[in-house]
């Protein structure tokens, strides 16, 4: 059976927007739509987080009953097939009728997947469709499950020979205002951002998202690296998410905040804290904005990071060049051993 692919294509379309509703966290963001044999739109679903109602369940509830017999389900992520929090979804969809399932992204998970093979043995048509743009919506929880912790971004702003700060450590201004801007939507793109108590000390930074034009840009919840006590009177501490406190072990820690859901950590400094994310190999995507300036002396962007010979330099894969007023910013990507 071939069914409907404009209307499929459609609700696909719609089905990674209503995803998009749902909040990032342990569970991926997922949408649903459920169509007529002839492509019209019966009810439409998305996943609210955690311990609530898969997408195909929301979708299929708004429907009335029988009305999803000979009806085609299009989701952005494969069915699930097991008893989680919730029932299994292919349990539900075959229940309910439905002859046709239409997904884009697989279930990654051990137990929750096969759903579309069981399906497929119920008697429904499965297909699969924009896989791409169904594993980009959901990214970053895609490599929590394969690596058990978030992506990670180390960023830093350096003068063109390398330096994050003026000898008596004064940094303030280094780039320019569009740099600053990026920056800030850098963190608001983030589930949480990272930074050393010495940086705390040093500049006490706020570390929320301030973007233009959107007040409510959502804002990273603030992990504190280190073993120094942070001031009663910081200004981390009048943050709107709270903050988390973090030790050196940064493996241990990157798991702790998966498990609590926070899929992606954007780390701003110090040298100490970046040298350490990238020595240990923690370092995902490097975010290097270069102002046109010079500084000289000791306060180099990074310290020890375990290159001690030429052959264990840590080559990097540029994927973004870009002016952002007169500074540059160069993204790029750590190779990976493994
Ligand atoms: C779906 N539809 O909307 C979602 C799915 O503990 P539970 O019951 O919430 O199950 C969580 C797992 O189910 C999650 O890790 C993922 O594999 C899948 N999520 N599956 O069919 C949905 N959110
Ligand atoms: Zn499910």
């Amino acid at each position: 059976m071939a069914g409907n692919p404009t209307a499929e294509r459609g609700a696909m379309v719609r089905a990674r927007e209503l995803a998009l509703r749902g909040p990032r966290g342990v569970n991926p963001q997922v949408g649903a739509v459920i169509l007529s044999p002839d492509g019209r739109v019966l009810g439409e679903g998305w996943h609210r987080g955690a311990g609530t109602p898969h997408a195909e369940v929301d979708a299929l509830s708004r429907l009335r009953p029988d009305e999803a017999r000979g009806a085609t389900a299009v989701v952005t992520l494969e069915p699930c097939n097991h008893t989680g929090r919730t029932g299994p979804c292919a349990a539900a969809l075959l229940d309910a009728g439905i002859s046709r399932v239409v997904f884009a992204c697989a279930d990654p998970g051990d137990v929750s997947s096969g759903g579309a093979d069981r399906l497929r043995a119920g008697g429904v048509d499965v297909d699969r469709l924009d896989e791409a743009e169904g594993e980009a919506i959901i990214a970053d929880w895609l490599f929590v499950q394969r690596t058990g912790r978030p992506r990670v971004t180390v960023k830093w702003a350096q003068s063109l020979d390398g330096r994050a700060a003026a000898a008596d450590g004064t940094s303030q201004w280094i780039t320019g205002p569009e740099a600053r801007a990026h920056v800030h939507r850098e963190r608001s793109a983030h589930d949480a951002i990272a930074v050393g108590t010495g940086t705390v000390l040093a500049d006490d930074p706020q570390l929320t998202a301030r973007v233009d034009g959107t007040p409510d840009a959502p804002q990273p919840v603030p992990v504190v690296f280190g073993t120094r006590a942070i001031p009663a009177d910081a200004a981390i501490r009048r943050h709107p998410r709270g903050h988390r406190t973090a030790s050196h072990d940064l493996e241990r820690e990157l798991f702790g905040l998966a498990a609590d859901g926070l899929q992606s950590l954007y780390v701003e400094g110090g040298p100490t804290l970046a040298s350490a994310f990238i020595g240990a190999g923690l370092a995902d995507r490097l975010t290097i904005y270069l102002a046109p300036t010079l500084l000289g002396g000791p306060r180099t962007v990074l310290d020890d990071i375990g290159v001690s010979t030429i052959d264990e330099q840590r080559r990097l894969t540029v994927t973004r060049l870009e002016q952002l007023g007169r500074d540059l910013l160069v993204e790029a990507t750590t190779e990976k051993e493994h």
